[in-house]
């Protein structure tokens, strides 16, 4: 898998100190709060294990499973839910935990979807942000790392479904998916 990479943009070390960081946020901010952390399934998977393990106050772990992005590495802009939340989010507060904000058009939907159900709160956590893509305006409540407009996988995030496993995050190699 390291062959289709072109560069590690993010080690292993590097995001392990900076989920830890954000956890120790998270946790400031939501003492004494009756917090649900959301994690966007698939691309999530990795950071909300790490992060909610970094939390060290009451909390409940619930999943969205979203698709916008299908097969490539462009986003289709039409937003699917796959699997929704098993509880209710009524009268609590909501942390979106997600792998990268791109477009910005999955979170901007899952906003409003979100909404609609009447949370005391609704606030984003996101590892990766890449701003030059931004399509519509969303803003991230914490953010590990502002990345530069190249096509990124590894802890979650995949092409085609793979390289969700690496324990870093590479910059794939344009001429795998040309
Ligand atoms: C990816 C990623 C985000 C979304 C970001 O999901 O996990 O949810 O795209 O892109 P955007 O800001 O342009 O909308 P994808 O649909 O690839 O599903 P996955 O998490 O299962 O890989
Ligand atoms: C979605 C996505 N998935 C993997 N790598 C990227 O760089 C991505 N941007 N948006």
């Amino acid at each position: 898998m390291q062959d289709d990479l072109l560069k590690v943009l993010l080690t292993e070390e590097e995001i392990q100190q900076r989920v830890a960081e954000l956890g120790q946020e998270i946790s400031r901010d939501y003492k004494g709060k009756d917090l649900v952390a959301i994690c966007i399934l698939k691309g999530a998977m990795h950071f909300m294990a790490d992060l909610t393990r970094h939390i060290p106050i009451p909390l409940t772990i619930d999943f969205m499973a979203i698709s916008s992005y299908g097969v490539g590495t462009k986003t289709s802009g039409v937003v699917r839910i796959l699997q929704d939340l098993d509880a209710s989010i009524s009268h609590r507060h909501v942390l979106i935990v997600e792998d990268i904000v791109d477009t910005g058009l999955t979170l901007n939907y899952l906003i409003d979807n979100l909404e609609s159900r009447r949370p005391a709160s609704i606030k984003i956590a996101t590892l990766l942000d890449k701003p030059a893509r931004r399509a519509v305006n969303v803003t991230t409540d914490y953010n590990g790392f502002t990345i530069p407009d190249e096509f990124v996988v590894g802890y979650g995030l995949d092409y085609n479904e793979l390289y969700r496993n690496l324990p870093y995050i590479g910059v794939l190699k344009p001429e795998v998916y040309k």
